[in-house]
C-alpha cells in the first residue's frame, strides 16, 4: 500500500450502527462532507475520510488495508477473524464504543429442556456465524452440524431445517415471536472500533494516536 495522509475510517451506511456512530465521529470533533454516490465522504476539518458500506464487508476492507478503521459489531470482526485464513492481515479491537449491543446465542425451541450444549450434540444448529459457533462447539466438545444462513435463521426450526438456532438477540422478541427461547450466551457484542494490530508508519498512525485520544475523552464523558 502507497503511504497515505489521510485517514480512512470504514462504517455501517444504513443500519443499526449508523446513526451511533456518526454521532461518535460527530464528538470526536469530525465533519464530513457527503459525496453525490453517498460511498465515500470527505472529512472537511480533519483529514479523515470515511467510507459507507456493508458491515460484513468492513473488516475485510481494513485487512486489504482500503481503509485504517472500522467501526463494526464485535460478532462480525470476531467471525472475520476465525473465517479469514491464515495470510489475511490480523485485526485488532482498538476500543470498545459502548453502542450496538447485542449477544450471539444458541437459542432453543421453547418446549425443549436445555440443560448443557451437550443435547445440541448431533442436532443441527442453524446460524450466520459458523465461525464462532464452531469454535464453541469445539469448547464443549459437541460436534452438530453448522447449517450456514445469511439471514431469516430464527424461522429454520419452524421450517424443519434445523433444531437449534445460534443468532444475535437484543430484547429477545424476535424469539419469542418464533416460539425460541435463549439457551446459552457464546459472545457479548458491542461496536467496536477495529484496526490492524500495528499502526501505520506515515502520518496516519499520528492522526490515529489524536483521534483515539478523543475517542476516549469522549467515551468517558458518556461514562
Ligand atoms: O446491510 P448490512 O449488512 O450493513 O446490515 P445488517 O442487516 O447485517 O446489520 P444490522 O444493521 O442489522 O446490524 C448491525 C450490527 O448491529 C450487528 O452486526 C450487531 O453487532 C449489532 N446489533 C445489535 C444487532 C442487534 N443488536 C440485533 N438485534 N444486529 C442484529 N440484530 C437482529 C438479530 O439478528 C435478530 O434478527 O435483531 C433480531 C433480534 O433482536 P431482538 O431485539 O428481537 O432480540
Ligand atoms: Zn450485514
Amino acid at each position: 500500500m502507497k503511504p497515505r495522509d489521510r485517514l480512512r475510517v470504514a462504517m455501517q451506511k444504513s443500519g443499526r450502527l449508523t446513526e451511533p456512530a456518526l454521532d461518535l465521529l460527530a464528538r470526536c470533533g469530525l465533519t464530513f462532507r457527503q459525496s453525490r454516490d453517498k460511498l465515500f465522504c470527505f472529512g472537511e476539518g480533519e483529514p479523515v475520510d470515511l467510507l459507507l458500506v456493508r458491515d460484513d464487508d468492513i473488516p475485510g476492507l481494513i485487512a486489504q488495508g482500503v481503509c485504517d478503521l472500522g467501526i463494526v459489531g464485535r460478532n462480525v470482526l470476531t467471525e472475520f477473524q476465525l473465517t479469514a485464513g491464515r495470510d489475511a492481515e490480523p485485526l485488532g479491537e482498538l476500543r470498545p464504543l459502548g453502542f450496538g449491543r447485542c449477544r450471539l446465542s444458541i437459542a432453543v425451541p421453547q418446549e425443549l429442556d436445555y440443560q448443557s450444549p451437550q443435547q445440541l450434540q448431533g442436532r443441527r444448529i442453524a446460524t450466520s456465524y459458523p465461525g464462532l459457533l464452531g469454535e464453541w462447539l469445539q469448547a464443549q466438545g459437541v460436534e452438530a452440524g453448522v447449517v450456514t444462513l445469511a439471514g431469516s435463521v430464527e424461522i429454520a426450526p419452524k421450517l424443519g431445517t434445523a433444531d437449534a438456532i445460534c443468532d444475535l438477540v437484543q430484547s429477545g422478541g424476535t424469539l419469542v415471536a418464533n416460539q425460541l427461547r435463549e439457551a446459552d450466551v457464546l459472545l457479548h457484542s458491542e461496536a467496536v472500533l477495529a484496526g490492524p494490530q500495528a499502526l501505520p508508519a506515515d502520518e496516519r498512525g499520528d492522526l490515529l494516536e489524536l483521534l483515539l485520544k478523543r475517542l476516549d475523552g469522549v467515551i468517558q464523558v458518556r461514562e
